[in-house]
């Protein structure tokens, strides 16, 4: 007997050989997408990655009736929308009468949740496919884990250099190191060439898509317009080709700089292609190894970029599933105060936050320094509440999805699951910042000042830091040092830090 299943494709899971489609065909099953106000109302997302979300869908969905799919493709405003994908699930199963459903299995827990919750309650099978855009299967890496005392993203990542096959020489990684990172720590200055990403037309589906997020999400975060994000495999392939021809070569030597006016840098702007199931992580990576082989760009660079996706990518999926859907909830250093306001509005002296913050209204981007080690230092030093800071990275970033946010969020950058993900808390005064940006050069606040009114907030709230949660930190390796240098320190000195950084706690919002 033909059987005839519903396939349910979620809104990352935009691949043409994602594992749902294998084996199954247009002329049997059918295919079910949807916009549920669930979706898009769990955080207040940025108008741009609604957007991004629901055009790439719609796009998807027209490749496959192209292909001669069936998609039964609910809209936002359609009237008998039930706004979630259980609801979605139901009606559908109610209309067509389909012998089963099949669907990759979601890449978050509290859709996993909901959609198993409802499929243990179905006569009908309910078949989840493990999902293979992935190179590391969840039950692997908690094998992996589970041996282990600490958990190191260096350990894991050779453990996928070598199962890739990726940048390796036999048995030895190529170049004979497995790590560039030394070489990659240049600030950059205005006068270097930089290349800009790739920019797209908005379509008809995507103007239409457009006005739709204009009216029903008037009142979110971020600007929707101008609107340059690629919504189609084709066009993220374009995105990736000029990645690898003009910014790879440079990635490793900028890639922790920071520069106002630049928004970009030599970054790929790759990732929200990669979150939703444009492109593929390998295919990423081996495009980068190609360019290595064929002598257009350095190893530095492309072990750089490579580590990032194929480790830290990787890793940080690994670490959401291993630790449980109450990992959001941790908060190993107590911090309780509300996420300031400016985090939305941009309105504060500081250069580097108000740069980084007003870029990410406008483009609902900022690299990986800017989101560590500007907006995340600072919510770290000032303890602000770990879950509100995790909610602002979900909803500000187009690439934010909850199973790559939260462990860089709440591990790697608020150090809130202890240590579990990262070895050190990643807290700084502002020499850092204006080693590898220009923002110190415009700010009302003078970084060479350490305390007193008009003193870099980062200096004094720095050291607050460290001395405010000394007995959960003490017993760090990598905190030993700056514990002597506090220690060495007069008490007058030690008194003048706590008393400034008190005084602009105390008056956070207006900073
Ligand atoms: P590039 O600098 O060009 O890097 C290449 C690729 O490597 C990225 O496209 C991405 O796929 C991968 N990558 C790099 N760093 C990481 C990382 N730490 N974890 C996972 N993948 C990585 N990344 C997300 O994709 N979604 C998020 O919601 C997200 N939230 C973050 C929150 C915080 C607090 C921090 C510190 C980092 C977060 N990151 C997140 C990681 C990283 O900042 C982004 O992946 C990166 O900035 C995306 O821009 P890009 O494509 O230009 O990256
Ligand atoms: C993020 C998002 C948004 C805003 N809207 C939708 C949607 O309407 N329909 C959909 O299928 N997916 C959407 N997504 C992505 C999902 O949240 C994502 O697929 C799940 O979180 C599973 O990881
Ligand atoms: Fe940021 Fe301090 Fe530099 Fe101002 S002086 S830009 S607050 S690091």
């Amino acid at each position: 007997m033909v059987t005839r299943r519903l396939i349910l494709i979620l809104g990352d899971q935009l691949s043409h050989n994602i594992s749902s489609l294998k084996d199954a065909s247009p002329d049997q099953d059918e295919i079910l997408m949807c916009e549920v106000r669930d979706e898009t109302d769990y955080v207040g997302h940025h108008k741009k990655k609604i957007a991004f979300i629901f055009s790439a869908m719609r796009h998807f969905a027209e490749e496959l009736r192209e292909k001669g799919w069936t998609v039964h493709y609910t809209r936002l405003t359609d009237d008998k929308n039930s706004g979630s994908f259980v609801g979605e699930l139901k009606r559908h199963v109610e209309n067509l009468k389909p012998d089963g459903i099949r669907l990759t299995e979601p890449a978050e827990w509290r859709v996993h949740k909901d959609i198993s919750g409802w499929a243990d309650n179905q006569s009908l099978p309910v078949d989840f496919c493990p999902d293979h855009r992935f190179i590391c299967p969840i039950d692997a890496f908690i094998s992996w884990a589970e041996d282990r005392k600490t958990l190191r993203m260096e350990y894991f990542y050779r453990d996928m250099r070598r199962k890739t096959g990726l940048l390796m020489d036999g048995d030895d990684p190529e170049g004979s190191k497995w790590n560039y990172d030394a070489e990659n720590r240049k600030p950059a200055s205005d006068d270097l060439f930089m290349p800009k990403p790739i920019r797209f037309r908005a379509d008809d589906l995507t103007d239409e898509v457009l006005d739709l997020v204009e009216t029903e999400f008037n009142d979110n975060f971020g600007e929707l317009r101008p609107f340059h994000f690629a919504v189609t495999r084709e066009e993220a392939l374009r995105a990736l080709n000029k990645f690898i021809k003009e910014m790879l070569p440079y990635f490793g030597d900028y890639q922790d700089a920071m520069l106002s006016g630049q928004k970009f840098l030599y970054h790929s702007i790759l990732s929200p292609y990669i979150n939703v199931g444009l492109l593929e992580p390998m295919e990423v990576c081996e495009k980068a190894q190609q360019a290595y082989y064929d002598g257009d760009a350095p190893l530095n660079a492309v072990e750089g970029f490579i580590r990032q996706i194929i480790g830290w990518r990787e890793y940080v999926r690994g670490i959401y599933w291993f630790s449980g859907p109450e990992y959001v909830d941790s908060n190993a250093l107590k911090a309780d105060r509300p996420l300031p306001w400016f985090y939305w509005s941009g309105e504060t002296k500081m250069a580097c936050v108000k740069a980084v913050v007003d870029q990410t209204r406008e483009e609902a981007y900022a690299h990986h320094i800017q989101r560590l080690m500007v907006t995340g230092t600072f919510a770290l030093i000032t303890g602000i509440d770990p879950h509100d800071v995790h909610e602002w990275y979900l909803a500000v970033y187009i690439d934010a999805f909850e199973w790559v946010e939260a462990p860089n969020t709440i591990g790697m950058s608020q150090f809130a699951d202890g240590g579990k993900l990262g070895s050190k808390p990643y807290a700084a005064s502002g020499a850092y910042i204006n080693r590898m940006s220009d923002y110190c050069e415009n700010c009302h606040y003078k970084v060479s000042q350490k305390t007193g009114e008009g003193a870099c907030p980062f200096n004094p709230l720095y050291w607050h830091f460290l001395d405010r949660n000394r007995e959960t930190l003490k017993d760090n390796g990598r905190l030993k040092r700056a514990y002597s240098t506090w220690d060495r320190m007069s008490q007058e000195k030690r008194s003048d830090y706590l008393k400034t950084a008190e005084h602009y706690l105390e008056q956070i919002e207006s900073l």
